[in-house]
């Protein structure tokens, strides 16, 4: 499912170079870092994942003696507030979920290791619990080259770094219908838009994320999905 996305993703930029459609009225997004060569590393605080004087709670949910889920428990005034969670959704014994969570108790941000190589590749934010940010490494190298933004659970805008250098170079805009609007392609370098296609989209369909897990719903699949206890002997 992810590297069918992925490929559809970079289908749709293959698809936006040879375009000459002339640029719209409307301003040029924000351009990217001119002088970035590197990709930038994911910042996320994972203070909350460590033990550091929390209870940690296991639950094996697919009943084979190992644990699955890891719940990072911390004693606020008598009252156990969870920080994070680290799943293991393939029960190899190697975790490859993180969910990490604000003072509040809602998800702050998620990590994912869909393909269980060791390296995480999707990564969602959100804010006050709603999805604000999704960004995805295409080219396995451990840092993002496309970044999606969301607006009320909707997605309308996906920034991309064509070459996986860090710099954006392909802006999409998508509508309230959640069709793609347009597409911006900065074929100069300059850190801008210079080329714009705005018709002939209706055959694109927007790029859609793999259906990532949540944290409850990792629990309760796993757990759907187990077989019965009574068949391990
Ligand atoms: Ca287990
Ligand atoms: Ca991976
Ligand atoms: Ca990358």
């Amino acid at each position: 499912m992810m590297k069918k996305s992925l490929l559809f993703i970079l289908g749709v930029a293959a698809c936006a170079t040879t375009s000459n459609q002339p640029a719209p009225t409307t301003a040029a997004p924000a351009a990217a870092e001119p002088a970035a060569t590197q990709p930038e590393p994911v910042k996320i605080d994972h203070s909350g994942c460590e033990q550091n004087g929390k209870r940690i709670e296991t639950l094996d949910v697919n009943h084979d003696g190992k644990p699955d889920i890891w719940r990072y428990l911390l004693n606020v005034s008598g009252t156990e507030v969870r920080t994070c969670e680290e799943l293991d959704l393939h029960h190899d014994g190697r975790k490859n979920m993180w969910v990490i969570y604000d003072p509040t108790g809602a998800i702050k941000s998620e990590e994912f290791d869909l393909d269980a190589d060791g390296k995480v590749e999707w990564w969602s934010f959100r804010d006050n619990g709603k999805v604000v940010r999704k960004e995805a490494d295409t080219n396995n190298d451990g840092r993002p080259d496309v970044w999606m933004f969301f607006e009320a659970d909707k997605l309308v805008r996906l920034e991309r770094s064509s070459k996986s250098n860090g710099r954006v170079d392909v802006w999409e805009y998508f509508g309230n219908d959640g069709k793609l609007e347009r597409i911006g392609i900065d074929t100069k370098g300059a850190g801008t838009a210079d080329r714009w296609i705005k018709e002939d989209l209706a055959r694109i369909q927007p790029p859609t994320a793999p259906t990532l897990p949540t944290a409850a719903t990792a629990a309760s699949d796993s757990a759907a999905s187990a077989p019965p206890p009574a068949e391990k002997k």
